[in-house]
């Protein structure tokens, strides 16, 4: 440890930490912008400045190392005055389209200037003027709000390894761009949007497609349906002043309900249809001799990742559709055939926490109905902006109910939402397939929680054990598809999310600050699901009404049809 004082308070710190992590520990708030607490450190953007006694000038504290007697001022004229410059300098060839800004109040750039109280720019700088990139489903960008803070380059490489982003010329035209300045549509993108995620301006947002819900909920002619995935509901509050990590299942019905959608439903549904489903296919795999290990194809940014990256193991994927592109199928086939409504007539919207989930639903293969199976995706962010929008106090709502029969899900679905639920939620009904008996205990801790990759060796029945992994990240995929490539990878199953913590990280959440945010959503899914009544999807009567009365059997010709898919090397 080492012993440093800052602001005339003392304290002992790792000797590996930075002034800023000191500081943090101390309660002091430094602004920052090219820091980001889960990402490497840059140095970059130099509003986190200090002064330390005995350096020759202020120093960028996210970078300067701790040492043994430091003396460090964070709050001198000097010190205020200097990031107040800085953050003039930026605001200089900022835009000033603040007002209608997609990251208006929610904006990094506008929260550090109102602290550090920039109420003029003095320098009148020639403003950025860059064409948008909007040519894909998922993401828009907007160079010209770019504070080349490198957030977005670093979460796409050290988190992802996607390396979509890196810097391109020099001075004032420097920019973050794709490869030879192409478009993300033209890249090899995944859409996972953990770039706008980490964005602190409004340069890298989601596609906002709100009005054309709008419009659909105002058409009278239409029947609009929503269903809202798991991990929303453990985060959609944090948008809407409730505090990190509440459970609002109920509210988020209400809230869908008062802004006018017809039927309000839940993914949980059909995460427990993939469970029959994927599970079956395993079990075929298994006895059949398939292609092994077989990995989950739900997280859409995975999908993208391995067509785009590693083509030659996509017969691994399971060819089980993502519930949300379940439930499309189901949407305007069982339940406009249960409801007596020409499909015609049914939009269905979902609600996601996904910003691939947006490029997921407009793959042109996803049209098993006969029509777009989900007509518009929307993120948590989306949704609470609608709820703003409608002036409704959400946290003030009654709690509602989903709508029947596609409204029923168990515990199973709803941990889909978190790294290694997808496992869970396969082995509680995994051991019923195979053996006819259900499990005295089913929560496997091995699975859950933050480690990149996790292993474990479940026994099944007498001479059967499943080995199974589980990776969150597309960095982390990268590791386990090298051991397959190798030969080296001796699982049966492999769980896959593109997103830290799995979907409740995903890049159309609320911005996470911190892994304790980040971990009070996870144990908020785990709750969800220690207080559901059905806990295992084998379980959901509504998914083994479905099988029965129509679907007939999971693997079945018609499940075939609309509840399984291909990819595209
Ligand atoms: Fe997910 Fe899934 S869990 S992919 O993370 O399988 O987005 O929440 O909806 O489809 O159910 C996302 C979440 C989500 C699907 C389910």
């Amino acid at each position: 440890m080492v012993n440093i004082t800052i602001d005339g308070q003392k304290v002992a710190v790792p000797k590996t930490s930075t002034v800023l992590e000191a500081a943090i520990s101390l309660g002091i708030k430094i602004p920052t912008l090219c820091y980001h607490p889960e990402l490497r450190v840059e140095g970059a953007c130099r509003v986190c400045m200090v002064e330390v006694e005995g350096a020759r000038s202020l120093v960028a504290s996210c970078v300067y190392p701790v040492n043994e007697g430091m003396i460090v001022r964070t709050n001198t004229a000097n010190v205020r005055e200097a990031r107040k410059t800085v953050v003039e300098l930026l605001l200089a060839n900022h835009p000033t389209d603040c007002l209608s800004c997609q990251r208006n109040l929610s904006c990094e750039l506008q929260t550090i200037a109102s602290d550090l109280g920039v109420r003029e720019v003095r320098f009148d700088g020639e403003k950025k003027n860059y064409p948008l990139d909007a040519n894909n489903p998922s993401l828009v960008r907007d160079q010209s709000k770019c504070i080349l803070c490198g957030r977005c380059i670093r979460a796409c490489s050290e988190r992802q390894g996607v390396h979509v982003y890196s810097f391109a010329n020099r001075g004032f035209d420097t920019t973050v761009v794709p490869a030879f300045d192409l478009g993300l549509d033209e890249v090899a993108c995944t859409y996972c949007g953990q770039c706008a995620a980490v964005c602190p301006t409004g340069a890298i947002v989601e596609k906002d497609d709100t009005e054309k819900v709008w419009n659909a909920i105002s058409d009278p002619s239409k029947h609009v349906i929503v269903q809202t995935a798991p991990a929303v509901r453990v985060a959609l509050g944090e948008a809407l002043d409730l505090p990190n990590g509440t459970i609002v299942t109920g509210k988020m019905v209400t809230a869908l309900k008062r802004l006018g959608f017809d039927k309000v439903f839940d993914t949980n549904f059909t995460a427990d249809l993939t469970i029959w489903e994927e599970g079956s296919e395993l079990i075929d795999r298994l006895t059949n001799g398939g292609k092994l290990p077989m990995i989950t194809s739900c997280s859409p940014g995975w999908v993208n990742f391995i067509e785009l990256k590693y083509p030659d193991l996509l017969d691994h994927l399971s060819s089980a559709k993502s519930p949300q592109q379940m439930f499309g199928a189901l949407a305007k086939t069982y339940y406009a055939e249960k409801a007596g409504i020409d499909p015609k007539d049914i939009v269905s919207v979902s609600i996601m926490p996904c910003t691939a989930k947006k490029a997921e639903a407009a793959r042109p293969e996803m049209n098993s109905s006969g029509y777009q199976d989900v007509d518009y995706v929307l993120t948590t962010r989306e949704l609470a902006r609608m709820i703003r929008e409608a002036g409704l106090t959400f946290g003030k709502l009654e709690e509602a109910d989903f709508d029947a029969p596609l409204g029923v899900g168990s515990g199973a679905g709803v941990i889909f939402g978190a790294t290694g639920g997808v496992t869970e939620a396969a082995l509680r009904t995994v051991v019923k397939l195979v053996t006819g008996n259900e499990l005295d205990n089913i929560e496997f801790q091995a699975v859950r929680g933050m480690t990149g990759i996790k292993e474990a060796a479940v026994p099944i029945k007498d001479g059967l054990t499943a080995k199974v992994a589980i990776a969150h990240t597309l960095a982390n995929a990268r590791i386990l598809l090298d051991k397959i490539r190798a030969g080296e990878a001796d699982y049966h199953f492999i769980e896959i999310m593109a997103c830290p913590g799995g979907c409740s990280g995903g890049g159309g959440q609320p911005i996470i600050t911190s892994a304790e945010h980040r971990q009070k959503r996870m144990d908020a899914i785990y709750e969800c699901d220690t207080c559901s009544d059905i806990r295992k999807s084998h379980d959901n009567p509504a998914v083994a009404e479905l099988y029965e009365t129509w679907l007939g059997k999971p693997l079945g010709e018609k499940s075939h049809h609309l509840l399984h898919t291909h990819y595209h090397p």
